[in-house]
This record gives structure tokens, C-alpha cells and sequence, in this order.
């Protein structure tokens, strides 16, 4: 169970340990001006209808209240501890699971948890401004929740820098809060988490793409020999999947309302479909493309000597490890990567220990080849004959072996002429995001109404019923 009467909620007996607490306590406020600063602009009396973490089951976790966001309570909440676990993978596998963090990885796993960490915050900047153009209230109460819970999951990796890392790790939780997406001179770490979200439809898109790439991640330090992130991130990944189901039910409503006023009358001319203040599916197909290219180079190169190393240290496994079948060790495995020679794009094998990220990201893209596939039944369904698709991976690529090749949706290669003259075929024109952000110029508050570009959802949050007060204003 989880214990809120101390000021920090926990379940890792953080009053045992002063000097810990009182860290923590030190960064609390520093956390809070951030949030009052960079949260959701002009939330801060606002009563949401807000989940908060009572336990750590996996049922009956969570408790449903009204909530000013600046008094949730963020805490700290790690899965249980499996006394019998081990290293799973990698040259010390067998060992027993460490439960401080072995001398020699102390650099790579504190920059492991920094750049994890520093997606979190990273995010809620970005979707500041939000909250002013929301659809509904449940979507406003929905936006909400996830920004809380990405701040929780920035108290986690707090937790574990100051928990192991002492001097070194306190001043990594401060930069945590010093660094801003977008920023110029102090960006966030990795490239997706300093561009703009501008609309609530790149926002839906982001949920879907860029937090499915933090479960998989997650995925891989759940399976991680140091034993505390992998509980860390085990809990933090159930919190995840609302944040996912936010993204691919907030697509698919789109296009469910975009596919219902194009069949109501009997058009489909893109121009057309704008003039019925909806959101055509070629736009939502070149968001698509935008989010799934510039989610894919989270990754890391398709040859990476870090991510060998992270594996065979035990600190970052693969997705779902323990239940594949092999040696766990890939000492002679080999994986397929692909990279461009002349004009054409080859596959070649390489150790797959290095080839690590690229297997990540492939797992990834089934996943989110079943989540296209889920919105396409909702074209297919109204009888629409348009089909969403995945680009090429090689497509609009900034990190690993695409980078600096011009590639096309459909994966030809292009000079940087022939692929500019078809860029905002391809992906958002400056004309499209002023096209959807006309659409959500100002907030939709009444009881039960949605706003016209988007279906409302099948069911309320929590069995209530869709017009309810998801959100007080005061
Ligand atoms: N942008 O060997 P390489 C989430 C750098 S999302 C900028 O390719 P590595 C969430 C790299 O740092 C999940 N730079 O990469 C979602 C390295 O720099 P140095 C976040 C990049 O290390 C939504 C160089 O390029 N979690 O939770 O194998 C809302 C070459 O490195 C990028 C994690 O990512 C980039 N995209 O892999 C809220 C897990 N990619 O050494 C939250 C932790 C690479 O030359 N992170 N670089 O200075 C990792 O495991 C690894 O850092 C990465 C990169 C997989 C990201």
C-alpha cells in the first residue's frame, strides 16, 4: 500500500531514510514552481476529475476524485521486489537482480535514467497550451491526467538519481527541471521532445506514436538488472497504457467524425471536407507520417555500440526478454538492418547485439501497424475508399542509417529537389496546421457537447456518463 500521510506518498518506507527524504523534500518545491511554470497554462484552480495511484496491483489501483493539479500527490511507487529475481540477460546474467547500482555502470545508467526522465517534463511543456482549445470536457479531464502522470513518471527517475546517485544524481534533478523543450540554448535530450505540439490532433497523434515509444522503452528497463528501475518502470508502464488509449481513441473519433460528415454528404474532396469544419484524412495521413518518422528516430542508430553495451551490462534488455527463447545473451545472433548504397536500400546482417535499437523499433512498428490497421476499420466501416498508411521507415529520418537521405512515403530514393517539391504532400504544411488550429480556436465547456471535428468517445471515464462535470472551473 501506498503511504500519503507522509508529505511525499511512497511505498518504498522513504521515512526510514532522513537524508533521502529530505532531498527529496528540497526538490519537491522545485518541482512545483516548474509545474506552476510550465504545466498546463491557467489550470491551477481548476478541480479535475483525476485518478491517483493507491496501490500498487495491478486491480483496484487506482481512486477517481476531484483534484486541484497543483496538490496531486506525486509520489513514489515501485512494484514490488521479487526476492528471487536475477539478471536476465547479458554477461551477468544469472546473478542475482542488483539492488544498488554496480560501480562500474554507474555513468551509463545514470545517463539511461537522465534521458528517460527527461522526456517526462518534456512533454507536459509541450502540451501546455492545450487545455485552451480542448474538444470536451472529457478530453480536457483526459489531457489533464496524462500531464499529471508524466509528472509522476519525472518523480520516478528522480526517485532513483537521488536514491543511487548522490551529489551527481541531485544535480541531475535539478537540470531535469532547468531544461526546456524547444529551447535554444537548454533543449530536452532526444529530438520529438523539442517539437511543437500545436493542436489536439498532433497531440492524439503523439499520445498514439511518441508514448507507445515510451512503453516500449519502459519495456526494456522493466527487464533491467538493476532491480529498482526495472520496478520503477513496471508501474509506471500501467499508468502508460491510459496515455495510449488516449492517443488511438482520439484518432480514430477524428476520423470516425470526419468519415460520418464526408458519407452525410457525399463528398470527398479535401476542400470540401474542410468547408464542413472537419479534419480531411489526407491531413490526418500527413500528421501520421510526421509523428511516426520523428517517433522512430527515438530509437537510436540502427548500429549502435551504446545499445550493445547497455544490453550486455544487463541494464536494458529487449522487449519482453524473459519470454524469448534464446541465450540471452546474443553472442552469435545475427539481425537485419538496412541502409542506403547509391540509389537503393539494402538489407544486411549485422551482430545483432548491436543492432539492438533497430530491433526495438521493429517491435514497435508491429504495434503500431495494428493500431493503423484498428483505424482503417473505421474508414472501411463507413465505406470510404481511402487507405492510411504507414511511410517508409527510411521516410523524413534524422538519427541512424536514413539520416541525410531523401526518402520518399513509399521508400525511393530522391535527390533533395524531387523530395522538397513533395514535402507537404508528404507532411503538415504550415496551410494544414492553420486549417486544423482554425478548427479549436477556443475551449468547448458545455455538459456533454464535443466539438464538431470529433466523435464523442463510446464511454465515459470511470462509468460516468459522457456529460458529466469532468472538470470545475471555479
Ligand atoms: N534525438 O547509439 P545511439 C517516453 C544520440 S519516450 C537526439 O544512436 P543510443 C515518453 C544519443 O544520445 C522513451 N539525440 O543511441 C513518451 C547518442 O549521443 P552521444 C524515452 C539522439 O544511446 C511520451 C548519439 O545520438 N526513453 O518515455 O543507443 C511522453 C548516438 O547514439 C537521439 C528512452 O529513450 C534522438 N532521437 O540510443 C512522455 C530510454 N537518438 O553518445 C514520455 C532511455 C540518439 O553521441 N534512452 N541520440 O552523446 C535510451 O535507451 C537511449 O538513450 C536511446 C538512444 C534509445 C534514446
Amino acid at each position: 500500500m501506498i503511504n500519503y500521510t507522509e508529505k511525499i506518498p511512497n511505498n518504498v518506507d522513504l521515512g526510514r531514510d532522513r537524508v533521502l527524504q529530505r532531498a527529496l523534500e528540497h526538490w519537491q518545491p522545485a518541482y512545483l514552481s516548474w509545474w506552476y511554470d510550465m504545466g498546463p497554462n491557467e489550470s491551477h484552480n481548476f478541480e479535475v476529475y483525476l485518478r491517483t495511484a493507491i496501490s500498487v496491483e495491478p486491480d483496484g489501483w487506482a481512486q477517481f476524485d476531484y483534484i486541484k493539479m497543483p496538490e496531486y500527490r506525486w509520489g513514489i511507487f515501485l512494484q514490488p521486489r521479487d526476492e528471487k529475481r536475477q539478471v536476465n540477460f547479458g554477461i551477468h546474467k544469472g546473478q542475482p537482480a542488483w539492488q544498488d547500482v554496480p560501480g562500474e555502470y554507474r555513468s551509463i545508467l545514470r545517463r539511461i535514467i537522465v534521458t528517460q526522465g527527461d522526456t517526462e517534463p518534456a512533454s507536459v511543456e509541450q502540451q501546455k497550451m492545450l487545455g485552451l482549445s480542448c474538444p470536451s470536457l472529457y478530453d480536457l479531464r483526459n489531457i489533464f491526467q496524462v500531464n499529471v502522470e508524466e509528472g509522476r513518471h519525472l518523480w520516478a527517475m528522480v526517485y532513483l538519481l537521488h536514491r543511487y546517485f548522490g551529489r551527481d544524481g541531485r544535480e541531475e534533478a535539478e537540470s531535469l527541471l532547468a531544461r526546456r523543450s524547444g529551447d535554444t540554448d537548454n533543449p530536452r535530450i532526444l529530438g520529438a521532445f523539442n517539437e511543437p505540439t500545436p493542436d489536439w490532433l498532433a497531440f492524439y497523434m503523439f499520445t498514439f506514436f511518441t508514448d507507445r515509444d515510451g512503453k516500449f522503452q519502459l519495456c526494456a528497463l522493466a527487464e533491467s538488472g538493476f532491480d529498482p528501475l526495472a520496478r520503477t518502470c513496471r508501474f509506471m508502464l500501467t499508468e502508460e497504457a491510459h496515455h495510449m488509449f488516449v492517443g488511438e481513441s482520439g484518432v480514430s473519433r477524428i476520423i470516425q467524425r470526419t468519415c460520418e460528415v464526408m458519407k452525410e454528404n457525399k463528398v470527398d474532396a479535401p476542400s470540401d471536407v474542410r468547408a464542413l469544419g472537419v479534419i480531411d484524412l489526407q491531413t490526418i495521413q500527413r500528421y501520421l507520417n510526421f509523428h511516426y518518422s520523428v517517433t522512430l528516430d527515438l530509437y537510436g542508430s540502427d548500429v549502435s555500440s551504446n545499445a550493445a553495451n547497455y544490453y550486455t551490462s544487463g541494464l536494458k534488455g529487449r522487449f519482453r526478454e524473459t519470454k524469448l527463447e534464446d541465450d540471452h545473451t546474443l553472442r552469435d545472433a545475427m539481425y537485419p538492418v538496412s541502409e542506403v548504397v547509391g540509389d537503393k536500400i539494402n538489407t544486411k546482417q549485422v551482430p545483432a547485439l548491436t543492432a539492438l535499437n533497430e530491433r526495438l523499433r521493429d517491435d514497435y512498428i508491429e504495434e503500431i501497424q495494428a493500431g493503423v490497421d484498428r483505424w482503417q476499420r473505421v474508414i472501411d466501416e463507413a465505406g470510404i475508399p481511402f487507405r492510411l498508411t504507414l511511410p517508409h521507415k527510411g521516410f523524413h529520418r534524422e538519427i541512424g542509417n536514413f539520416a541525410g537521405h531523401f526518402i520518399s512515403t513509399t521508400g525511393e530514393i530522391l535527390t533533395e529537389e524531387q523530395w522538397r517539391s513533395h514535402e507537404f504532400e508528404w507532411l503538415p504544411s504550415p496551410k494544414d496546421y492553420s486549417y486544423v488550429q482554425s478548427l479549436m480556436s477556443g475551449r468547448v465547456a458545455e455538459l456533454g457537447k464535443f466539438a464538431n471535428w470529433i466523435a464523442p468517445p463510446v464511454k465515459g471515464v470511470n462509468g460516468k456518463p459522457l456529460d458529466f462535470q469532468y472538470v470545475r472551473f471555479n
